[in-house]
């Protein structure tokens, strides 16, 4: 009997839960041999990176069940059997009937977070928090420590990654309209949210001497940098891919600056140089959490000193934690640029520390076994 598991995203903006949410529905899938079931309020926003995704639900595609939602208020539930686990994405509120029938059928109920490297979200990863209704939840902690709930990452990645060859690079530059790669010329490829920084760091690299093109993909990073609606010369922009095909553009820049939640493990996974946007949110909150991550990231990556101060500056103002004046902007992209291999080989350290340890999904599938197939027949509140 293969195990069932319900999956709920709510589509809150841009691409980030629903790429998450189709990621780990595919891995649950292909990996595991689940059955799942994943409920989506906004199939257009699936649509955009799974463009093969028919047009109406509820259907079939890609051996995961597509159903629609409304958070908290309803669920097409016509012809779906009850789960044996259901995950609800990025703390989405499940209307009570789906409660009713995760309770009635003894399921395990997983609140999977928003991806973090505080160390609370390590405290807290697999702790229970049970509802007033019985309902006994657990949260899931994708994080990149062995301790954490891992990040997703698909068994055959760095075979694909390795696989992928000068030729491969160069039909793909071909197929986005893409210049070949040329020896003196560094590629930054940005997929970031709008902001006047990008336009001043713009100025600072065409200043620099030193020979860059940026690749332009998703609008705001576009609208950031069109001046009296046209981009300038060394900035193309790029049509939106299929995630299948997201990783290939990732792996032919040089540099990437990259935003959100899945756009930056795909960045990691990549082993490139990074510069991580952070998804912006009230009073500041996620400052702690860019820097939460650097202060993990630098050490075990053994960025050298010169280069960790100078991405550090860069990144506060990239967020908007500090603004920086010309002479230290401009330093700083010097040190960068003209360190690259430096640079470039910490990234690499970082993905093999990543790559050292298991994904989200097999620690999943261990934890589900060990912990709850038998364990779950009894009554959720009594859960060890
Ligand atoms: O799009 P994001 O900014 O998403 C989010 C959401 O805004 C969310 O509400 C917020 O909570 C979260 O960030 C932190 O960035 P992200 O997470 O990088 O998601 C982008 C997805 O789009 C990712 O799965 C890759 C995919 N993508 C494509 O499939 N094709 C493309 O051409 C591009 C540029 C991206």
């Amino acid at each position: 009997m293969k195990t069932k598991c319900w999956l709920f995203c709510t589509v809150i903006d841009n691409f980030g839960d629903i790429g998450v949410s189709w990621r780990l529905a595919r891995e649950l899938t292909q990996r595991l041999g689940w059955s799942v079931y994943l409920w989506v309020d906004d199939a257009a926003a699936l649509r955009a990176i799974v463009p093969s995704l028919p047009e109406v639900l509820p259907l079939h595609h890609d051996g995961i069940y597509l159903r629609h939602w409304q958070e908290g208020q309803y669920a097409d539930l016509s012809h779906v059997p009850p789960p044996d686990i259901a995950i609800e994405a990025f703390a989405c509120r499940l209307p009570e009937q789906v409660q009713n029938i995760i309770i009635d059928n003894n399921a395990v109920c997983l609140n999977w977070e928003y991806l973090s490297a505080e160390d609370w979200a390590l405290r807290t990863h697999l702790m229970k928090s049970l509802q007033a209704n019985h309902l006994q939840k657990y949260f899931w902690q994708m994080g990149f420590l062995p301790e954490s709930g891992g990040l997703l990452r698909e068994a055959d990645y760095a075979v694909r990654q390795k696989s992928f060859d000068h030729a491969d690079e160069f039909n793909l530059r071909r197929q986005l309209g893409l210049p070949d790669r040329s020896r003196d010329c560094t590629d930054i490829f940005i997929f970031g949210y709008k902001t006047p920084v990008l336009q001043t760091w713009w100025r600072t690299l065409a200043k620099s001497g030193r020979h860059t093109r940026l690749w332009l993909a998703g609008e705001p990073s576009a609208e950031s940098l069109r001046h009296n609606g046209v981009l300038p010369d060394n900035c193309h922009l790029l049509p939106f891919v299929a995630q299948a095909d997201f990783d290939k553009i990732l792996w032919s820049a040089d540099i990437l600056l990259i935003r959100g939640e899945d756009s930056f493990v795909r960045a990691q996974l990549a082993g490139k140089p990074m510069l991580w946007h952070i998804y912006p949110q009230a009073e500041s909150a996620h400052t702690a959490k860019l820097n939460a991550f650097w202060q993990h990231y630098y050490p075990t990556a053994a960025l050298p000193a010169k280069l960790q101060s100078a991405h550090h500056v860069l990144s506060a103002e990239l967020n908007g934690g500090r603004r920086l004046n010309d002479t230290v902007r401009t330093q700083a992209w010097h040190t960068l640029l003209d360190h690259q291999s430096a640079w470039q080989q910490s990234a690499r350290q970082w993905q093999h520390f990543l790559f050292g340890q298991s994904d989200a999904v097999s620690r999943l599938a261990q934890w589900y076994a060990s912990t709850h197939r038998a364990a779950h027949k009894a009554p959720p509140y009594a859960l060890p």
